[in-house]
């Protein structure tokens, strides 16, 4: 029933556990470094909060994510994957995956089409939008991790559903976020909202 729908995903922090996947890397090649908690992280950049815990660890912890096998050995987020697939089975219904890809580009954009087609499927590379600026895509809703997704286009088309993760759980319900505290929320009442 209704329009046909577009919805972007986001892969870090919302169906990959880039969070979890960080800390279990740092703390194995980093073992004598102090690290933070994923109860104790707070806003998006996991760099800047290591900076700030020690000014070298900035560093440290951006070798994390440029090293080979970072991102496609990230763990499926509780449900996202399944969702997912259940989603772009869903009628009237187009979904993409839409991730902003690290500049240091040696193995994460093969490891992002890669993790796509380990766990969603050779058919579903279709699918997938890298970007680092996803206001210029168009779409009814984009259900992403990142409080703030700024670009060249002011008013971007789509509805930003905050996807609740370690760093933003704190977060004031600010101006008109909507949220999806995880996949167990109703995701599926936020896209028929859209389809009215
Ligand atoms: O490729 C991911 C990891 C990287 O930014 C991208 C976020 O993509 P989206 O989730 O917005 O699609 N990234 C980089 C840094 C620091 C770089 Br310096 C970081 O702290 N956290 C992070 O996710």
């Amino acid at each position: 029933s209704g329009k046909r729908l577009r919805v972007l995903v986001d892969m870090d922090g919302v169906i990959a556990d880039f969070e979890g996947g960080f800390l279990k890397k740092y703390r194995a090649r980093y073992p004598n470094e102090p690290y933070i908690t994923l109860e104790d992280r707070r806003g998006f950049w996991v760099s800047s909060q290591y900076g700030n815990l020690r000014s070298d660890l900035c560093e440290k912890a951006i070798s994390i994510w440029e090293s080979k096998d970072f991102f496609i050995e990230l763990e499926p987020l509780p449900g996202g994957v399944q969702a997912v697939k259940e989603m772009a089975k869903m009628e009237n219904t187009d979904v993409f995956i839409c991730t902003s890809p690290i500049k240091h580009y040696i193995h994460c954009p093969y490891e992002k089409y890669a993790w796509i087609e380990k766990h969603l499927g050779y058919d579903f590379l279709d699918q997938i939008i890298l970007t680092r600026d996803k206001t210029v895509v168009t779409g009814d809703v984009l259900i992403d991790d990142k409080p703030d997704i700024l670009g060249v286009e002011p008013n971007p088309s789509w509805e930003h559903i905050l996807f609740t993760t370690c760093h933003n759980k704190h977060i004031l319900p600010s101006s008109s976020h909507r949220r999806l505290l995880s996949w167990a929320d109703d995701w599926r009442g936020i896209l028929e909202d859209k389809r009215l």
